[in-house]
């Protein structure tokens, strides 16, 4: 591996790599380090490429526009915003030079990627304090796959997590849940999980469940469970101030809250009211709160989802004193429109007020540190605390577990989702996108709301969106309380929608064998066609297409009213245009440019030539497929070299590609055990 770590200032430890890598000596190659302006600068050819940067607006070629790594709540992901939930600050130059950068701090920096000026780079620090990773090969995909080596093993969460899940923010008891189980039922689509939003605690207390809500509730996990379905409660960050409640209590007395300039601890106000929020950059708070997920592991929950964790803060109680204040002011004047627009202003500010980070302590390796300073590894750390508590926990099962915010290293603890995207057409193409670039960082449990979270959706968005969803790991139908509902069953198709759902299930061992085949080779699940393809001009710009482990491509529609797309083939493929497992029809496209048709409830899959897909049957859960029964789809008699299946019980926490792998013929009979 060709790495070499250049040390700026006195860097915070992130925990993000995991390998040793020693300090090189001599300047930076590559970039023009201007500590005076705490800037890092490099020219850039005019036809590279600059990939990565995990979950961001724009690209999967993230050049001509600034973006910051701030982990924020913004739920409005257009592309002129530059921070969205996760700081993931890795890229490669792809050029005639070509390398890799990796800046591992958890303060803000900023990324200019031909912005101001169309052939530079230039990343923003705010304070000299950085370790900078230079990483070189001979190929992007390369100099991808060793930072992946260098950052750890991603997260491998249990099999089941690789059915489909339906969640929403609203439902409210457990009859609420009965009756989305009773939608999916009616109309026979598959279903693995039912998540629980905030609305199943009590007052939004953290390990709390609502016991007139559910009024007994280890019963109820088990009775779904019985039926086939994980419930998939969510977490937030901050804890009720509520005297009597244990986890504010135990944090109180212990010293394990974040805290103020003072040394209090520090107030903010999310859903459950005023709170104080658990330091988990703290060793002994983090490994406090992790235990905590106990509660509900001992009433059988098996997997859950952490929010808030930017952190998000509706208000602090310091600032939003300040603004009643300066109110009182304009109180019986008559306002000039400036200052009318100042008063608008500061109100709307109060939500995620920056300024109040800077009021924001915390225990840091024995050290105060304020927010600012360590702001990204907020969410990365919470989503350590419950990965590491799971390892003791439950030392033999996997745990669903994934979080909002992040930064890389959390990759090793959990997987994330695209946050609070809206019922958009572009969010379908941003989804596209943002996968290859999160894969890059390590990401590979992941997927966005399906359907969108705000705004309504329309059933063609929702079909359209469950084509692509059903090859992302995550799957899942989310939206937000107010909006249209949006569960499969709520639209008239359920044949399509049938029909597309069971192809999931149908991929199923494909997807779980490309998705553990990369977890454990440190490679992608998903892939930007350049990196199959990258002496072919044509497919290296392609950003509405991607490679989906060895086999396929995906080119999702992601148009209303269209009935079909353009499609660029890099490569002669077999498509097959699927309606169900028992409904398609395949032909052969070669290499060029095609129109290709797809009508709302057809999906496009493409096998690249001489490659196998194996399916099975498909079920309604998970738990339901025949592994012992399975078909190719692809180059079945077309000399394939056959298809390197990897399986395993789904649940245990040690995997190794031995054992676990073999060859596979277009039959679907085992050929001979593989080398790793
Ligand atoms: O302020 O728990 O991104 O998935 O439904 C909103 C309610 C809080 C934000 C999450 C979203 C969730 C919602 N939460």
């Amino acid at each position: 591996m060709n790495v070499k770590k250049y040390i700026l200032g006195k860097p915070i430890e992130t925990e993000a790599v995991v390998c040793e890598v020693e300090t090189a000596a001599g300047s930076c190659p590559y970039f023009d380090m201007d500590e005076e302006r705490m800037e890092i600068r490099c020219r850039l050819g005019k036809d590279d490429i600059v990939y990565g940067l995990g979950q961001q607006v724009r690209g999967i070629n993230k050049r001509g526009w600034k973006y910051t790594s701030f982990c924020s709540d913004d739920p409005n992901h257009t592309e002129n915003k530059v921070s969205l939930y996760g700081a993931h600050n890795f890229l490669v130059v792809d050029g005639e030079q070509k390398f890799g950068i990796f800046l591992d701090t958890p303060e803000k920096v900023a990324f200019d990627v031909g912005y101001t000026w169309g052939d530079v780079l230039a990343i923003q620090l705010f304070s000299w304090n950085a370790k900078c990773y230079i990483i070189e090969g001979e190929s992007a995909y390369g100099i991808v796959k060793s930072f992946r080596k260098m950052i750890g093993q991603s997260y491998i969460p249990p099999k089941w997590a690789f059915g489909f899940g339906q969640s929403r923010w609203g439902y409210r008891n457990q009859q609420d849940i009965e009756e989305v189980l009773a939608g999916y039922e009616e109309h026979d689509f598959p279903l693995d999980m039912i998540y629980l939003d905030i609305d199943y605690m009590d007052q939004y207390m953290d390990f709390t469940v609502d016991g007139e809500k559910f009024p007994d509730f280890p019963k109820f996990v088990e009775k779904m469970k019985g039926k086939g379905i994980h419930l998939v409660p969510i977490i937030d960050a901050g804890v009720k101030m509520k005297e009597g409640y244990d986890v504010y209590e135990e944090g109180i007395t212990e010293g394990y809250f974040c805290k103020d300039e003072e040394g209090k601890d520090f107030v903010g106000a999310v859903w459950p009211g005023r709170v104080h929020f658990p330091d988990m950059l703290n060793d002994r708070a983090r490994r406090w709160f992790g235990e905590k997920y106990k509660v509900l592991l001992d009433q059988g929950i098996e997997g859950f989802w952490n929010d808030m964790n930017e952190p998000a803060i509706f208000y602090s109680e310091k600032h939003l004193g300040e603004v009643f204040e300066r109110l009182e002011g304009y109180k019986g004047q008559n306002l000039d429109i400036n200052s009318f627009f100042e008063m608008k202003g500061l109100v709307q500010g109060v939500s995620n007020y920056g300024e109040d980070y800077k009021g924001f302590y915390h225990n840091y390796r024995g050290e105060r540190v304020c927010h600012e300073k360590v702001h990204n590894l907020y969410g990365y750390y919470m989503t350590r605390s419950a990965g590491e508590a799971f390892e003791s926990l439950e030392p033999d099962k996997r745990i669903l577990l994934f979080s909002r915010a992040s930064y890389i290293g959390m990759h090793r603890y959990g997987g994330i989702w695209m946050g609070d995207n809206h019922s958009w057409w572009f969010h379908l193409l941003l989804n596209i996108k943002m996968l290859a670039n999160l894969n890059m960082c390590g990401f590979l449990y992941t997927g966005a709301d399906l359907g969108g979270f705000g705004s309504d959706a329309t059933e063609d968005l929702l079909m359209r969106w469950y084509a692509l969803g059903i090859f992302t790991p995550l799957m899942r139908n989310h939206s937000a309380a107010g909006t249209r509902r949006q569960e499969t069953y709520q639209f008239a198709d359920a044949e399509g929608f049938r029909g597309i759902l069971r192809l999931r299930y149908m991929l199923l061992p494909y997807l779980y064998s490309e998705y553990m085949k990369a977890v454990l080779r440190d490679d992608l699940y998903a892939r930007p066609l350049a990196f199959v393809y990258p002496e072919d001009e044509r497919a290296k710009r392609v950003e509405d297409q991607l490679a989906i482990g060895e086999s396929i491509m995906i080119a999702p529609v992601y148009e209303q009213n269209a009935r079909g797309r353009y499609v660029y083939l890099p490569e002669e493929m077999k498509l097959y245009r699927m309606r169900s497992p028992e409904d398609m029809d395949e032909e052969i496209l070669g290499k060029g440019d095609h129109y290709v048709r797809a009508e709302v409830n057809e999906v496009l899959v493409f096998v690249r030539k001489g490659h196998l897909v194996p399916v099975a049957k498909a079920g309604k859960r998970v738990a339901d497929i025949d592994m012992g029964d399975l078909r190719c789809l692809g180059y079945v008699e077309e000399g394939n070299k056959g298809y390197e299946l990897y399986d395993d019980d789904g649940y245990s926490r040690i995997c190794s590609l031995e054992g676990h792998i073999h060859v596979i013929n277009g039959n679907g009979e085992a050929l001979r055990e593989t080398d790793c």
